[in-house]
């Protein structure tokens, strides 16, 4: 029999000591994603915990103080990411999900109902999210976002087939076009829309955005040009109407979008 009456534990549980861990459960971890002013607050908590009926006086409340594009940056997005954390943490499903994204769609309605449009369009941009990919939120928000600066978007909506895109921008040859991807299995639409174009002998830029690709996989095909967040998006467009090809736009595009 081993005497365990002369060993000292205290020693022993000093690396494993489980006081000292602390543990947060993903729930808290949502909580501390929520921002601090409490009229963002609101917003984002009406989106981490579906409020349905909350969204619209939090919206409200934090429009009468803030701008709506802040609002949108500022409460609605730290609330659907949060959504993100509890879904990849297995908290919520796809259902959850899916009320989430239906809250945060008010939200979004409201802000670009006040954000307006400018009376006089510069040019005409076409929008998609990608084939087989139903994440419309964030070009929900940058469609806004360019209407709200002057630009006449055609908004294809979500899941599009790339031949479809291709028929609308050969047939409309707006000024760009942008395809949001969230799933890395819908992001290889990019591509293929590209090689269509050229194929056409089409110079138009495809702007690929979204949580799926990043800048290196934007500029890695002819024609394709990034933009990370919706408010650098009327700074590209704007050198693209001043004569800017998408080789430019590339080798410019730190200057171009500066600290925006
Ligand atoms: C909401 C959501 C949904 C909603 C979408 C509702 C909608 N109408 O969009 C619903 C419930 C439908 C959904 C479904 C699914 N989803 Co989902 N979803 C999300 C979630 C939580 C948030 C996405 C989001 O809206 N983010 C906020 C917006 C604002 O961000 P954003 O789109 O990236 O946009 C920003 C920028 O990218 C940029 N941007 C975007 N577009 C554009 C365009 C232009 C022009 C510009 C300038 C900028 C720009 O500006 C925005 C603002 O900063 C993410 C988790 C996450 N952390 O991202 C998962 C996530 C994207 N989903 C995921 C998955 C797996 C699914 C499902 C396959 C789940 C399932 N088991 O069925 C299904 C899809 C099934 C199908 N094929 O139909 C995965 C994708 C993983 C991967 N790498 O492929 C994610 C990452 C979750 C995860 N971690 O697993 N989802």
């Amino acid at each position: 029999m081993i005497d365990y009456s002369k060993v000292d534990f205290s020693k022993i549980l000093t690396r494993y000591d489980v006081k000292k861990q602390v543990v947060e459960t993903p729930e808290q971890v949502a909580a501390k994603m929520m921002p601090k002013d409490p009229l963002m607050k609101a917003v984002a908590e009406a989106v981490l915990y579906k409020k349905l009926k909350d969204i619209m006086p939090a919206m409200q409340a934090a429009m009468a103080k803030n701008k709506p594009d802040t609002v949108i940056n500022e409460g609605l997005v730290p609330g659907i990411e949060a959504v993100g954390t509890l879904y990849n943490d297995h908290v919520y499903y796809l259902p959850d999900m899916m009320v989430a994204a239906k809250v945060m769609e008010i939200g979004i309605k409201m802000a670009e109902k006040e954000m307006g449009g400018a009376r006089e369009t510069k040019a005409t941009v076409i929008m998609h999210a990608a084939e087989g990919d139903p994440h419309d939120i964030g070009k929900n928000i940058a469609a806004a976002m360019m209407k709200a600066a002057g630009y006449n978007v055609i908004d294809m909506g979500r899941d599009v087939p790339v031949a479809t895109v291709i028929a609308e921008v050969e047939k409309v040859k707006p000024l760009f076009f942008s395809g949001t991807a969230l799933m890395t299995t819908t992001m290889s639409a990019f591509p293929a829309e590209a090689a269509l174009l050229k194929e056409k002998n089409l110079n138009i830029p495809l702007m690929g955005c979204g949580g799926a690709v990043n800048r290196e996989y934007a500029t890695s095909y002819d024609l394709g040009i990034y933009s990370a967040k919706a408010n650098q998006t009327a700074l590209i467009a704007q050198k693209i109407i001043d004569g800017y090809d998408w080789k430019k736009i590339n080798e410019e595009w730190d200057n171009i979008v500066g600290g925006a």
